[in-house]
């Protein structure tokens, strides 16, 4: 693979899903965090005036999923076969729209909407330990991981941090996660420094 940069900024948010993917698949890269003071000379070279940015050899993504698809493609974690590739793209999306729930709490409205949000998570969650109980592979779709793999468990792990109850009524969910966790090198990045002094999210509300 050629040489990866991923700029982000300095915290976890949308890019950990990629860090976890390229860790857990042995892929080396450039992490570059753009700091705030930085942040707006490199906005104005941003194709959409954000971040994340990969650089990937001569190709330049911007949008998160376009960066994992591209990098699921690469290393292989987009399915066996067309349908698995379909219903890997379905599961996704449902993650994304997950994601977005919860960087609206954090960035919008952490201190008047988190009750509401803790009322609905079970729903949400439970979504996922139903599906994880009806797919015997032990992941998301099938018997490979995938790269909606990688955002379920960056949304696991910061879920656990916003309600550390949040797993106790998802068996299947906290076996899941305690797998993923488990993996080798994903071991090894979940206990450095490198991950744990990263911040989840830049406004300090996690
Ligand atoms: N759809 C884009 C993607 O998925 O890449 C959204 C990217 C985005 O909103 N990035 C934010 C950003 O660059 C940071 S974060 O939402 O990921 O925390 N914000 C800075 C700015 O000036 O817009």
């Amino acid at each position: 693979m050629t040489s990866l940069k991923l700029w982000y900024f300095p915290t976890k948010g949308r890019a950990e899903a990629v860090r976890l993917m390229l860790k857990d698949q042995g892929t080396d890269w450039e992490d570059i965090a753009v700091t705030g003071q930085e942040w707006p000379t490199v906005k104005q070279s941003c194709l959409f005036g954000q971040l994340p940015k990969l650089e990937d050899g001569n190709l330049t993504l911007y949008q998160t999923n376009a960066i994992r698809r591209h990098l699921a493609r690469k290393l292989g974690v987009y399915g066996q076969n067309e349908r698995d590739a379909a219903l890997i793209d379905m599961m996704d999306d449902s993650l994304v729209d997950l994601l977005g729930k919860y960087m609206k709490l954090i960035y919008q409205e952490y201190d008047t909407g988190k009750e509401k949000y803790l009322q609905e998570l079970p729903e949400n969650l439970g979504r996922y330990e139903k599906i994880l109980s009806g797919n015997k592979g032990g992941f998301l779709i099938g018997t490979q991981i995938s790269f909606a793999d990688y955002l379920l468990l960056s949304l696991l792990l910061y879920h656990q941090v916003l309600c550390q109850s949040c797993l106790d009524s998802f068996p299947t969910l906290r076996t899941y996660l305690d797998r993923m966790c488990a993996r080798p090198n994903l071991q090894t990045y979940l206990q450095s420094d490198a991950y744990k002094s990263k911040p989840i999210n830049a406004n300090g509300k996690q």
